[in-house]
């Protein structure tokens, strides 16, 4: 019998970076959207023929138990979260605490009700750490997050946990560092810069607007990174795990490589700062100690910062001279 697995935010990076790993592994996938979620799904369009859909929102508990009944999950993949995740999270906190905090306790409940023997796993991020005193941050690392998005990521966090330790359930939490890819949204610093640099390539603009580029980040690879959500739910016991490079890297030095791609070694000229994309509470430096997932789970992994980046530039010139 295949397996079924449902997928909340299908339509994102992960989600559909996710779906195409399970398809891999011939699971029957089911992906959760917004009824009104916009039309243009550019992520999950190769995607129609092979999954199947479910309407439901992360905000409507009714909506969420229809979409475990219809799907009958063996797995739930709660990728689901706001637009513009930590950035905008100061502009609408309480959506963002509704959506990242409340919409876990969602899947819970209904799996609680419906079929305790779902297994889950929950979109926990690095964002929890925040300005933590502990670099690389692990799993016993104390939490101190600096944003709305943290906060809220932080209670799905501990529901996650607490539902497990409460009920016996299999529910784990992946604290997942910045992962990146060609499909990243344009509201994100990676995808900003590669587009940025390939419109620059193709003459159509001469720079681009960034705020703080001091801040260091563990950037990885996103489809190595569906993998290890996978390898979570595939264990005996469920546990919780941060995944990452162990590397950490500043907006400079994306910027480097990936002007660089196009010949430019001084982009000085090329980067506007504007205080608009600056935060009110900004977490400087990021990076994560992925030793239990690689002695537990096996995982490792297997892009690096140099290639994610030439990845991404290297794409996003390709897309743009296809118009
Ligand atoms: P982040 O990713 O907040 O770490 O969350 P983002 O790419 O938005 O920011 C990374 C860093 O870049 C700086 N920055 C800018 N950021 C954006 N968005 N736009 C800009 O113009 C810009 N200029 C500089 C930011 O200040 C920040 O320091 C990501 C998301 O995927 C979350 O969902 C996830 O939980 C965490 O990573 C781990």
């Amino acid at each position: 019998m295949k397996k079924r697995a449902l997928i909340t935010g299908i339509d994102g990076m992960d989600g559909s970076h996710l779906a195409d790993f399970l398809l891999t592994k011939n699971y029957e996938v089911w992906g959760m959207r917004k009824k009104q979620s916009p039309k243009n799904r550019i992520n999950t369009n190769h995607l129609t023929q092979k999954i199947h859909v479910v309407y439901g929102d992360l905000l409507d508990q009714e909506s969420v138990n229809k979409c475990i009944i219809q799907s009958k999950p063996h797995e739930i993949y709660n990728l689901g979260s706001n637009h513009g995740a930590v950035r905008e999270s100061w502009y609408e906190p309480e959506s963002a605490g509704n959506i990242n905090g409340l919409g876990v306790l969602r899947i819970l409940e209904a799996i609680r009700h419906y079929d305790k023997k779902i297994k889950f796993y929950q979109a926990s991020s690095s964002e929890m750490f925040g300005k933590t005193k502990e670099n690389p941050s692990k799993e016993t690392t104390a939490f101190c997050p600096r944003s709305p998005y943290g906060v809220a990521k932080l209670y799905g966090h501990w529901m996650t946990k607490n539902y497990r330790e409460s009920y016996n359930m299999y529910a784990c939490s992946g604290i997942l560092f910045n992962h990146e890819s060609e499909r990243r949204g344009i509201e994100f610093v990676t995808r900003k810069i590669s587009d940025g640099v390939a419109r620059i390539k193709h003459g159509l603009v001469e720079y681009i607007t960034l705020g703080n580029l001091e801040a260091k980040r563990d950037w990885g690879y996103a489809p190595d990174y569906v993998e290890a959500m996978w390898l979570m739910l595939q264990q005996e016991i469920p546990r919780d795990y941060v995944i990452a490079t162990g590397e950490s890297h500043s907006i400079r030095d994306f910027l480097d490589i990936a002007f660089d791609y196009i010949g430019i070694t001084d982009w000085t000229h090329y980067i506007k700062q504007d205080p608009q994309f600056m935060r009110p509470a900004e977490v400087n430096v990021s990076r994560g100690d992925y030793s239990k997932a690689k002695t537990i789970l096996g995982w490792s992994p297997k892009t690096d910062f140099k290639e994610l980046v030439k990845i991404m530039v290297e794409y996003d010139i390709k897309l743009l001279g296809e118009k």
